[in-house]
């Protein structure tokens, strides 16, 4: 492990956070592909997807949103759903979305299990689930700042279900204190996974019980209204927002609920830099680079990082 090589393009430079870089440096890869258009995902059939796409947009829930500051904006949808790490795929963001990656990323159908510590545990599709939230009204959109560890930030409207109500769903047992997350694998149509081999794949997660029974701790099932891109991390994707961004794992087919705190992938590759907790710290830099500010993609200068990501009323006491 001594060596894993960590360093494809964190710590970005400013430059490329800029719309008019991350648009070049896309051209230059379509010229590369020998491909002619653009394309986002692709406008294939969905099939059991179709049956929750009455859902969007949901209903907006301001109080659970990040409180946005004078002169915050929304972050363009292009740049949120063009600027992507996914490392299953590639370590370049702007090149995720191309359909040389995502068109052979199948979502749909989406098994997913989840299992563990609990009395029901849980053994179906994916959109089976997201209907079952929709039909109890439980599916809502919430605006959060999203910080990603390499110090850039971007202001996204999820739609999602708090992951509290999947697990009350299970009904977890006390022995119950952790959960582990995981994302789907398949050398064959992920490049980045099949390449990139100091990695310990699939991807995966976790989170202390109370920090996922959290209200402000949802399962992502959309974004600006719509189902998620399959860049974002579709079908189903966690978000907490006072965390460092790589806890917000993507497209995941399992969740158990485990006595132990599980490894996950960061910490695995280098436990001092991405440790199991990584709330976002302004005061604790990364080892190679400061936490103090942030580069809001799109926006022309860097803001201060908030504690907790701003939410320190709400999760603080968390960490006593
Ligand atoms: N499975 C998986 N989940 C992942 C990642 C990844 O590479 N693979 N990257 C993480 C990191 S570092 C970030 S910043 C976010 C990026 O999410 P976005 O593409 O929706 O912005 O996803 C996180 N979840
Ligand atoms: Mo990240």
């Amino acid at each position: 492990m001594a060596n894993v090589i960590i360093r494809p393009d964190w710590v970005l430079p400013e430059k490329l956070v800029t719309p008019e870089e991350v648009y070049r440096n896309r051209r230059t890869f379509l010229r590369t592909m020998g491909v002619a258009g653009a394309g986002l995902i692709g406008g294939s059939a969905m099939g059991a997807a179709k049956d929750v796409a009455k859902y969007y947009p949901a209903k907006k829930n301001p109080a659970l949103s990040s409180k946005l500051a004078a002169g915050d904006r929304m972050t363009k949808e292009e740049w949120a759903t063009g600027y992507n790490n996914f490392y299953e795929f590639t370590t370049r963001k702007e090149w995720v979305k191309h359909p040389y990656f995502m068109g052979k990323f199948v979502v749909d159908p989406w098994k997913i299990r989840i299992d563990g510590l609990c009395n029901k545990p849980f053994d179906g599709d994916a959109y089976d689930l997201i209907g079952e939230m929709g039909k109890q009204g439980k599916l809502e959109d919430r605006t959060y700042r999203f910080r990603c560890v390499e110090a850039w930030s971007m202001i996204v409207p999820w739609t999602g279900f708090q992951l509290s109500e999947l697990i009350k769903l299970v009904e977890p047992k006390a022995e119950a204190k952790f959960m582990r997350m995981t994302t789907a694998v398949d050398f064959k149509t992920m490049p980045g996974a099949a390449q990139m081999k100091n990695y310990t794949w699939p991807y995966q997660e976790g989170l202390r019980m109370d920090e996922a029974m959290h209200p402000l701790t949802i399962m992502a099932t959309g974004m600006y209204g719509k189902p998620l891109p399959k860049q974002n991390g579709a079908p189903l994707r966690l978000i907490v927002p006072w965390k460092y961004g790589y806890k917000s794992i993507k497209s995941i087919v399992r969740i158990e609920l485990v006595a132990k705190q599980p490894k996950t992938f960061w910490e695995i590759a280098n436990p001092k830099e991405y440790p199991f907790e990584s709330n976002v710290d302004p005061a604790v830099p990364h080892p190679r680079w400061s936490q103090a500010t942030e580069q809001v993609l799109g926006l022309g200068h860097r803001i201060n990082t908030l504690k907790y990501n701003g939410f320190g009323k709400e999760v603080a006491a968390l960490y006593k």
